[in-house]
């Protein structure tokens, strides 16, 4: 990895650091620190690097995204219940419209209960990612490299 290597910042919501010890049936067995480490191997053979963290805090999310702002090359968001709930976050990230933006979640929220159908975060995204266990990180990572790809395809042909 160079000092220019392109920085995804990964952001992980409330109980989502209890991965793997509760509701397998929901969440699967992997914990957050076997999807860190899927993200890494991902973003290492994609060129990307990572920083990958989690909170059960909205404000520290907020803040997290504030720091980003103009420093990272792409977002990847589990919000988790703040999904469902936090117009903070919904605000800070439209700090990031020039970067791509994409939601994952682990189950698919919008078979569950119907507290869960509705995200303050897609009206955002450019992509979701939803109902693939931590498949859907490898997934994100994968549009945001080809999100990247192509745009630089099209300023060069300008
Ligand atoms: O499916 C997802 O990734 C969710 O974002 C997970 C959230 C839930 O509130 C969203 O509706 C969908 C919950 C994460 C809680 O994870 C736990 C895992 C094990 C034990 C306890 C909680």
């Amino acid at each position: 990895m160079t000092s220019n290597t392109p920085i995804i910042l990964i952001l992980n919501g409330p109980n989502l650091n209890m991965l793997g010890r509760r509701e397998p049936e929901i969440y699967g067995h992997q914990t957050l620190s076997d999807i860190e480490s899927l993200c890494h191997n991902t973003a290492a053979r994609l060129g990307l690097s990572i920083d990958f963290r989690q909170s059960n805090h909205e404000g520290e999310l907020v803040t997290w995204l504030q720091q980003a702002y103009g420093t990272v090359a792409g977002i990847i968001i589990n919000a988790a219940a703040y999904t469902h709930t936090s117009v903070a976050i919904h605000d800070a990230l439209k700090l990031h419209q020039d970067i791509p933006v994409v939601e994952v979640h682990l189950s698919d929220p919008k078979t569950r209960e119907p507290f869960r159908h509705h995200s303050y975060i897609e009206p955002l995204a450019a992509a979701l990612y939803a109902g693939l266990g931590a498949h859907g990180y490898v997934k994100a990572l994968e549009f945001i490299d080809k999100t990247r790809n192509q745009a630089n395809r099209d300023n060069l042909s300008l």
